[in-house]
């Protein structure tokens, strides 16, 4: 067996691992990521586009920005639609002047990986057989296999950014580990398809026929998702079928401007509200999807899993260079607070933008359309909406 050493080991080279190493390393603490598969699997899963700015700050403080500021489109607002009747939500009019930047998952963790390897830091890519060893420990460490050899990696803290099946929140002793769940009686099936966009900010459609949201991801590429049941299958919507759904469920407008053609993409995601408490045990943190999931509604899965990387930046840049250990039992706390808030905001936005026909009764239905036209006529309500989308300040260390 191989022994090797670190400061902070980081499990996992999705957003979470890699903003984390990028901004630790800024600080000169020493840190090596483990992921599972190559760097070509982790950027082939299209997933999030909206990013908050203290998101886009951090990116920035990691010195990862340029491609960001250049292709990143920055959103003003965005529509939401009820049976294809539009309200705008104007962020910047709402919140005194906050926005959001539209840029894919996939570029940032391109962006992110670049510098990376730029920097000569160490990532050990098909790292398999992870296991975290002695977090309660003063000197945990992992082993893992990669190439055929054994290794044994000694840090002084673990950062679990190994998302929802990953094996960090497992290393918490089940008596210790509190789960809080919501499965959601429905998908979204989303395809990416290099078409202009119908729209230049986002639409968020509640529709009889289901939710359907067109996205982008530049002047030509669009992201679309609808509302399909959790029995569907990508094969069941071939193009064609994909393409007369969603137009469908568009506000006329839209439809009459939607330019269809062949997905590049096409996958189902199912929707999950997931919380783990705590977010710490010993010298282990779990970040991001490790630890909580949100159904997409909210656009907020990727920044709350950059909220925890800043709390826990700011923790160890302070253990480091203040010397002052104590403070990592502040994490837990302070990252489940946000974390908690953006969990009510997506459950919020996803029952009053689905349709749970089959699951609640027409109660329910009434109730969340009456919920949601409520929000949207007053300004009071759409405050509500968009300080929320923009996202919440980061809360400070004691
Ligand atoms: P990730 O991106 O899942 O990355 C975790 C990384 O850990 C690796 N890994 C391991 N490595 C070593 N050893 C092990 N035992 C390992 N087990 C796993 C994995 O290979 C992977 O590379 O978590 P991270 O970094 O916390 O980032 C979180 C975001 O990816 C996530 O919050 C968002 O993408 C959520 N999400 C969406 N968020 C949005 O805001 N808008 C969306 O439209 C949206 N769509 C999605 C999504 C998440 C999805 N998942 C998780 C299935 C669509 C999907 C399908
Ligand atoms: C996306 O562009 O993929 C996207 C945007 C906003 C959401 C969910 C997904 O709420």
């Amino acid at each position: 067996m191989k022994t090797i050493k670190t400061q902070v080991a980081i499990i996992g080279a999705g957003p979470s691992g890699l903003l984390l190493g990028q901004l630790l390393a800024k600080q000169g603490i020493d840190n090596i990521i483990l992921e599972r598969v190559t760097g070509d699997y982790v950027l082939g899963r299209i997933r999030a586009g909206i990013l908050e700015q203290g998101f886009v700050n951090l990116v920035r403080e990691a010195g990862v920005d340029a491609r960001m500021d250049a292709e990143g489109e920055i959103h003003d607002g965005f529509e939401i639609a009820i049976n294809g009747e539009c309200t705008y939500i104007n962020l910047k009019e709402l919140t005194d002047g906050q926005v959001v930047v539209c840029y894919g998952q996939v570029e940032i963790t391109r962006d992110l990986m670049e510098a990376r390897a730029a920097a000569g830091l160490q990532t050990y890519y098909e790292a398999s057989e992870v296991q975290p060893l002695d977090v309660k420990s003063g000197q945990p460490a992992i082993t893992f296999t990669h190439g055929g050899e054994q290794y044994r990696l000694e840090c002084d803290y673990i950062a679990g950014c190994d998302g929802f099946h990953g094996v960090s929140r497992k290393t918490i002793p089940s008596d210790v580990r509190q789960e809080y769940e919501r499965i959601y009686p429905f998908g979204w099936l989303g395809v990416m398809s290099d078409t202009p966009p119908v729209s230049p900010e986002l639409i968020y459609c509640r529709h009889e026929r289901g939710f359907a949201l067109a996205s982008r991801r530049s002047a030509t590429r669009s992201r679309y998702y609808i509302q399909v049941p959790l029995s569907d299958r990508v094969e069941d919507w071939p193009d064609e079928v994909f393409w007369d759904e969603f137009k469908t469920r568009l506000p006329p407008d839209a439809a009459a401007r939607l330019v269809t053609g062949p997905s590049i993409e096409k996958s189902i995601a199912p929707l999950r509200s997931f919380v783990c408490e705590p977010m710490q045990y010993g010298r282990l943190f779990l970040v991001g999807d490790a630890a909580h999931i949100v159904p997409p509604t909210g656009a907020k899965g990727l920044n709350l899993a950059a909220s925890d990387v800043a709390t826990l930046y700011r923790i160890m840049t302070r253990v480091y260079r203040d010397n002052d250990p104590d403070c990592i039992t502040q994490y837990s706390d302070i990252a489940l607070r946000r974390v908690w808030n953006g969990e009510r905001f997506s459950w919020w936005m996803s029952n009053m933008l689905h349709d749970f026909r089959g699951t609640e009764n027409e109660f329910f239905s009434r109730m969340a359309e009456s919920e949601l036209r409520y929000y949207l006529a007053s300004e009071a309500g759409q405050k509500v909406i968009a300080e929320q989308y923009v996202g919440l300040p980061y809360e400070a260390l004691k």
